[in-house]
């Protein structure tokens, strides 16, 4: 593969950082799961309105391909190749009360974690084979959850096109992976090994086999981050003793696209904000400062309707889980405070 002519369409921090100089050293490697430089980077090259256009397919290409991948980190995280990331996830050390008038203007509270099990490639690399392992070892252990978190694994499969469509509308389901998962592999024998589990009220959900191996979701109607919180907590805690996570103490938990390292952590709230979204600028002002990320309803790259809107953490890396939490709990408790004083 000759180095890649980027024009000005290439919006990505891949096409930003990947020099003549770093490609001619990583251009002929490849790990030990034969995953090179051009299957990294094919995602944002197929793609050049990507925003970071580039893929792991395993833990070691973060090591193999780091000239490549630190300074996309750097940027994207504020973090550096010598720092050390730190995990906490004690719900004890989260203050984050009731909000007065919460449910006025939450309509629903997520929190998100990505996971991928230690001993296998990432999804970028993963065979159909390692994939079907993955199902079964994640899916039985699921289907061994008793209590509130008790409930059924469906592989996509076994969904009829109607029950798959209206589990997406309801926020409950992916979509099937877009053109940016699609040139990262990710979307590989589609829909094979692809499902879901949710406990009886859909309040614990995890997807097998999307982007990363598992999403593991606590969500529910309101505004109780506390609660959503701790129940991501005991069902991650309840994973941990049958599964064990790649994980390393400089880049957290390992995920397939470094905008999710560290914690791999979205908590977000779907927001009613009418009278803010009137004034976009005061709005994103407010949500740089407590470090906030504002999507449309139907999660990345959709608009909002009617005023409401997803806002989550920005922060992931470098920073804990309960961290993560209250960083979107303060800037919600400012939110709401600017709304109801227009
Ligand atoms: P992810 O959060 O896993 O990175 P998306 O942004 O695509 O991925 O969101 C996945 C789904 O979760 C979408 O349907 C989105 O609308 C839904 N979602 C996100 N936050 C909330 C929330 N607070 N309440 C209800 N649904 C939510
Ligand atoms: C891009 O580069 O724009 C896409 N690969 C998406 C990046 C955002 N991260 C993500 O969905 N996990």
């Amino acid at each position: 593969m000759n180095y890649p002519e980027f024009t000005s369409e290439h919006k990505s921090l891949m096409s930003k950082h990947l020099s003549k100089e770093i490609f001619d050293k990583l251009k002929t490697k490849q790990t030990s799961n034969n995953y090179t430089l051009q299957m990294a980077i094919n995602s944002g090259l197929k793609n050049p309105d990507s925003g970071i256009g580039i893929y792991a397919g395993d833990k070691e290409s973060y090591e193999l391909y780091q000239d490549l991948f630190d300074p996309i980190i750097k940027e994207y995280h504020n973090f550096n190749t010598n720092d050390k990331h730190q995990s906490n996830l004690n719900v004890n050390d989260l203050k984050a009360p009731l909000l007065k008038d919460a449910d006025d203007f939450i309509i629903s509270t997520r929190i998100r974690v990505g996971r991928n099990l230690d001993q296998m490639p990432l999804g970028p690399s993963i065979s159909d084979k390692q994939r079907n392992e993955i199902e079964n070892i994640v899916s039985s252990s699921l289907n061994k959850l008793e209590g509130d978190l008790k409930g059924k694994y469906f592989s996509l499969n076994n969904l009829s096109k109607e029950d798959r469509d209206s589990l997406i509308k309801d926020h409950f389901l992916f979509k099937e992976g877009d053109r940016f998962l699609e040139a990262a592999s990710l979307n590989n024998s589609w829909p094979e090994n692809r499902g879901i589990f949710h406990n009886v009220n859909k309040t614990f959900l995890v997807w097998i086999n999307e982007e990363d191996q598992l999403r593991i979701i606590s969500m529910q109607k309101g505004g109780d981050i506390k609660e959503v919180f701790e129940r991501l907590i005991n069902a991650i805690k309840f994973l941990e003793k049958s599964m064990s996570f790649s994980f390393s103490s400089h880049l957290g938990y390992i995920t397939s696209c470094p905008t999710n390292l560290g914690t791999a952590m979205r908590a977000s709230v779907h927001i009613k904000l009418p009278k803010l979204a009137n004034d976009m600028n005061k709005f994103e002002n407010i949500c740089d400062k407590y470090f906030l990320q504002i999507r449309g309803i139907n999660g990345e790259h959709s608009e909002s309707e009617g005023g409401i809107y997803d806002i989550s953490n920005k922060r992931r890396l470098g920073v804990s889980e309960v961290q993560c939490v209250q960083d979107m709990y303060d800037g919600v408790k400012a939110l709401i405070e600017v709304e109801k004083s227009l």
